[in-house]
């Protein structure tokens, strides 16, 4: 964004808490910390140079892979200049009259501005429950999303972990068998498809960058921003053996290719060839665990494939629970009551621990955006309108809060894509919008409610008809105690939604209003 904006020749300041980019992968440095989209399509695809002199090494890539990457794209397109480390934005606030922002920081610096845009993350604001006795506890304690700058040794450590999401996943493989002692505390099996990671060879590698053009190309026209085609797109008319025969390929390819086996939001709204999906992973677990019953409690039945967010598996995450130093803890059944001095107590058992990791998620979507204190129009809160729930047009902009953008904010693809596809038609988006408002010489663009109101409909009908509902997922604020439940990202497809925004902005922004003000600042001021 700040280098889409200086092309227009707009002034642009990036403010960034951290004290490095890298966002996500500045944080979650945590062991086994991995992405699960492919590493070739995991990064830009704006500009060729990029690509031209950078190589993947592995089919995805690891964390620390990923954060030289934004490194190198920081060095290279000359970003930092323009970006304030260590700064926290805590507020800001929309005034009507001059039609701008004042953007406030933790150490009380205010800058007034034209435009405001987020890029804060969909999951950026760790969630870590709140259980009694934790200040307590004399051993150490870590949240994944806020894990420290350097190698913690756990070889004589008995270290617990709560979470088993993808997250969880990657650690406990990771770090299983390299502490005295594992204890894993699960409250529901997730269902991980082999990622089948290996290094990229010099011959694949060449592959790609001689059709990098058409990647994108299928990338971006795709539903879930990645360019892999499905066997066909329903599975009508095939046997159960032929369909066991294409789960059976795709589970061999590995990664989001299985959830490609057939058209995604296929296999994410037909509850019968979902619960066929479901099953034969169901069997694959059993299959990979050697004791009936640890197998039965890591078989997941509460909720269809999919309708969570599906982890990747790297390390033979089930293969781990057959180690002598691996324990499976259902708190479930016997949920977490406190920590103690010694570890932690559930309501059957109490387990000695060293270590604690809290592999526990987010407050995804949007406890990022409501960390800050934005007031739009008329001292309107975002968190008074959101009370209820998320409000948006597109994901983009919010009516009562004009020249706000949200990059991949709530009611947009987001994390139900291959996330820089969809940062970056947000990107191109946004800039396209401020070049057509100089051009046209307004000054404010607002979301109106009607817009609003039918997008948000849009986006909860279209996830109705799915099978989302039926998981407590992050996806719909269930992980979180006492916030509202509502199902956040758009799913109707990155390549359905990439065609509505087009045609807003060919048809004059509908949908917005656009409008002069008269005590706007001027133009060398914007
Ligand atoms: P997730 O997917 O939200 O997973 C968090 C895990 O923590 C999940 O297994 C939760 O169980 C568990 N959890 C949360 N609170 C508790 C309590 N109170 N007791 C026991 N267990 C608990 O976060 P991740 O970091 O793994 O992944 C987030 C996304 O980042 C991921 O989907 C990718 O898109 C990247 P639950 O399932 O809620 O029963």
């Amino acid at each position: 964004m700040l280098h889409r904006l200086r092309e227009l020749g707009l002034s642009v300041r990036v403010f960034e808490k951290g004290d490095g980019v890298g966002g996500t992968w500045y944080w979650n440095r945590y062991p086994g910390a991995r992405c699960d989209s492919e590493s070739h399509i995991y990064c830009y695809s704006f500009a060729e140079e990029l690509h031209e002199d950078w190589e993947w090494s592995e089919r995805y890539p690891e964390q620390p892979e990923i954060l030289a990457y934004l490194q190198f794209v920081a060095d290279r397109l000359d970003l930092r200049r323009d970006i304030e480390f260590e700064t926290e934005v805590t507020s800001a606030t929309y005034d009507e009259s001059s039609s701008t922002w004042t953007v406030e920081t933790a150490d009380g610096e205010r800058v007034s501005t034209r435009f405001f845009i987020t890029a804060v993350g969909c999951l950026s604001k760790p969630f870590r429950p709140d259980f009694d006795g934790l200040d307590d506890f004399e051993g150490e304690w870590y949240h994944t999303a806020r894990w420290p700058d350097e190698e913690i040794d756990f070889g004589d450590d008995h270290v617990g972990v709560i979470g088993t999401g993808s997250t969880g996943i990657q650690f406990i493989s990771e770090v299983g068998g390299r502490a005295d002692h594992l204890t894993v505390f699960q409250r529901t099996p997730n269902y991980a498809v082999p990622a089948r990671n290996r290094p990229l060879g010099d011959e694949e590698y060449a592959d790609i960058r001689a059709n990098y053009d058409d990647i994108w190309e299928r990338a971006r026209d795709s539903r879930l921003g990645m360019p892999f085609d499905w066997e066909q797109h329903t599975a009508f008319n095939l046997s159960d053996e032929e369909i066991e025969e294409v789960l059976e390929e795709r589970w061999q390819q590995g990664g989001f290719r299985f959830l490609h086996a057939f058209e995604p939001g296929y296999i994410l709204s037909n509850a019968e060839i979902n619960e066929t999906i479901s099953e034969f992973i169901r069997e694959k677990i059993r299959e990979k665990v050697d004791d009936p019953e640890t197998a039965e409690k890591l078989v997941p039945t509460d909720h269809p494939y999919g309708s969570k967010r599906p982890p990747m598996d790297y390390n033979d995450y089930y293969g781990t629970y057959n180690r002598d130093d691996v324990t499976l803890v259902d708190v479930d059944e016997a949920p977490i009551e406190a920590f103690t001095p010694d570890g932690i107590r559930t309501a059957d058992d109490h387990y000695d621990l060293d270590t604690v990791v809290f592999a526990t998620g987010f407050d995804a979507m949007t406890g990022a955006l409501l960390a800050i204190d934005i007031e739009g129009r008329d001292g309107q809160t975002l968190e008074a309108k959101w009370e209820a729930g998320p409000r948006t047009y597109l994901g983009l902009g919010i009516h009562g809060f004009p020249n706000l953008f949200t990059i991949t904010g709530p009611q947009s693809p987001s994390v139900l894509t291959n996330m820089p596809m969809a940062i970056e038609q947000h990107v191109e988006w946004i800039a396209d919008c401020i070049a057509y408002m100089d051009e046209q010489g307004y000054d404010r663009i607002e979301a109106t409610e009607d817009a609003e109101t039918q997008w948000v409909q849009n986006t909860n009908m279209l996830a109705e008809n799915m099978l989302f509902s039926e998981a407590k997922s992050w996806y719909r604020g269930a992980n979180v105690p006492g916030k509202t439940q509502v199902f956040t990202p758009f799913p109707g497809g990155l390549d359905n939604y990439r065609e509505i925004c087009d045609r807003v902005a060919g048809d004059d922004y509908d949908g917005f209003e656009l409008d002069r003000v008269d005590d706007a600042p001027t133009v060398e001021g914007r």
